[in-house]
């Protein structure tokens, strides 16, 4: 059998401490809905809208972890992974909320966690990816500041249970998607469009995060907090003023929003202005309580965005299509580059410390399993060229610390649905029978050698 070191390098090279792992969210992975306890979430009622996602797709059943994680974890092994990053679903922890702690749901986390540590494997908690309980929206939603305090509420009920094993936490996933997405366009849960709300939304969250930090650290000592944001690569589509400014402008309303008050700058003063009246008073506070300090920043990225000026919508912005760039399945360009781009300029532009990646990965119309294999040339090379960049990186002194593939297995990927695959292992719904395929087999062999490795690096066992 061909071992790693068979195998040239093709992109950097990483330190030995480097955090190798893969990432998931509770809703697009656990099925179980309505197990043990566990209250409606948004996702819940939203996927069963009609109209809402891709062929009616819910998380009913995804990929049934909730009762095949002894599976999944020996998955993880198998893929060598040294950290897993996945999240908890708050309403099998508070059905309503708020009020009324549901054992069953926390005993889950438990023994996912125990199982996690046994096999070696450090967990990553994110406390939400997306799935607030639907009575809170009923109460307002994240539009609505006591959801706050229901979320400070929530992080104490989780990190008393789990703190003395998990030191990772992750307060948030993804704000401007749960503001943006979820208030503004509505393609996401609760599928509301509202500008108004969508600011005020992005108020609540920022001041849950920071009001969540201390709790954090009471209740699981030595604990490393962080908050993970996906972060936009921003290009101008021309070198003409107008579309540089446009890009100024797409980078405050995707970057800086959150960027600027979670580094103690508060808002920032161009979008404050552009957002006019839409922007609901920042209570007095809000903004030292959102720049409590943190031990890392996650990094979302996936794909770069070319801005231009546009003379409609309040932004004045117009996306564009990548020069010159392959699309994913998601359409979305592929540009490793940006990578780099992004992380020179998050350690250039704010006193940030330390950083990780938490999600970076990609959807491909992946063959069903054939003899066992599933072949994926196309991930292989979108890992490769975006590891090569992470080290690159590094190599100019970025405190890159850890990189978590997004996925570790395909799973409900929102309003698309099961149609979108972005798992290193392959997941046939029907059966639930789980293939890792070749960008798994890959990535094992990139963990063990700490270095990218040419695609043909696809050892299997
Ligand atoms: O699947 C999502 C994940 O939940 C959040 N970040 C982006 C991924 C791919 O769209």
């Amino acid at each position: 059998m061909a071992q790693h070191g068979d195998h040239p390098t093709v992109g950097g090279v990483f330190p030995a401490a480097f955090l190798w792992g893969a990432a998931t969210a509770a809703y697009q992975i656990e099925g179980a809905v309505r197990e043990d306890g566990r209250g409606e979430s948004i996702w819940d009622r939203f996927s069963h809208t009609p109209g809402k996602t891709h062929k009616g797709d819910t998380g009913d059943i995804a990929c049934d972890h909730y009762h095949r994680w002894p599976e999944d974890i020996r998955l993880m092994r198998e893929l060598n992974l040294k950290a897993y990053r996945f999240s908890i679903a708050w309403p099998r922890i508070l059905p309503r909320g708020r009020g009324g702690v549901n054992e069953r749901g926390l005993a889950f986390y438990d023994r996912l966690v125990d199982g996690l540590l046994a096999a070696d494997i450090t967990p990553w908690v994110t406390l939400y990816h997306w799935d607030l309980p639907q009575p809170l929206e009923d109460a307002g939603g994240w539009p609505n500041r006591s959801t706050a305090d229901a979320f400070v509420e929530y992080v104490n009920i989780v990190s008393r249970r789990l703190g003395d094993r998990v030191k990772n936490w992750i307060t948030l996933n993804e704000p401007w998607c749960v503001a943006f997405l979820g208030y503004l366009t509505g393609e996401h849960a609760p599928g509301r469009r509202d500008l108004r709300a969508a600011l005020a939304a992005t108020r609540t969250l920022l001041a849950a995060h920071g009001r969540a930090v201390p709790v954090l650290r009471a209740n699981s000592a030595g604990a490393r907090v962080g908050i993970t944001l996906n972060l936009a690569a921003v290009y101008p589509a021309s070198d003409s003023p107008v579309d540089r400014e446009a890009a100024h402008r797409y980078d405050g309303f995707f970057n800086r929003w959150f960027l600027d008050p979670l580094y103690g700058r508060g808002y920032p003063a161009d979008m404050v202005a552009l957002y006019g009246d839409n922007l609901p008073p920042v209570p007095a506070g809000d903004i030292e309580v959102a720049a409590a300090p943190i031990d890392f920043l996650g990094v979302n990225y996936y794909s770069p965005s070319a801005v231009r000026h546009e003379p409609s919508g309040p932004l004045q912005v117009g996306v564009v299509p990548f020069p010159d760039a392959e699309v994913t399945a998601m359409g979305w360009p592929v540009y490793p580059r940006g990578l780099f781009d992004l992380l020179l300029r998050l350690h250039r532009d704010y006193p940030i410390g330390a950083l990780y990646i938490t999600e970076n990965g990609a959807a491909y119309d992946d063959p069903p399993p054939a003899n066992g294999r599933v072949p994926d040339p196309r991930r292989i090379a979108y890992y490769a060229g975006h590891l090569t960049e992470a080290a690159r990186a590094i190599a100019e002194g970025v405190p890159l610390h850890g990189y978590f593939a997004w996925s570790l297995m395909d799973n409900f990927e929102w309003a698309h649905g099961y149609s979108k695959r972005f798992g290193l292992v392959y997941v046939d719904y029907p059966t639930q029978q789980r293939t890792i395929k070749d960008s798994g087999y890959w990535y094992r062999e990139v963990i063990a050698a700490g270095r990218v490795l040419s695609p043909e690096a696809v050892v299997r066992s």
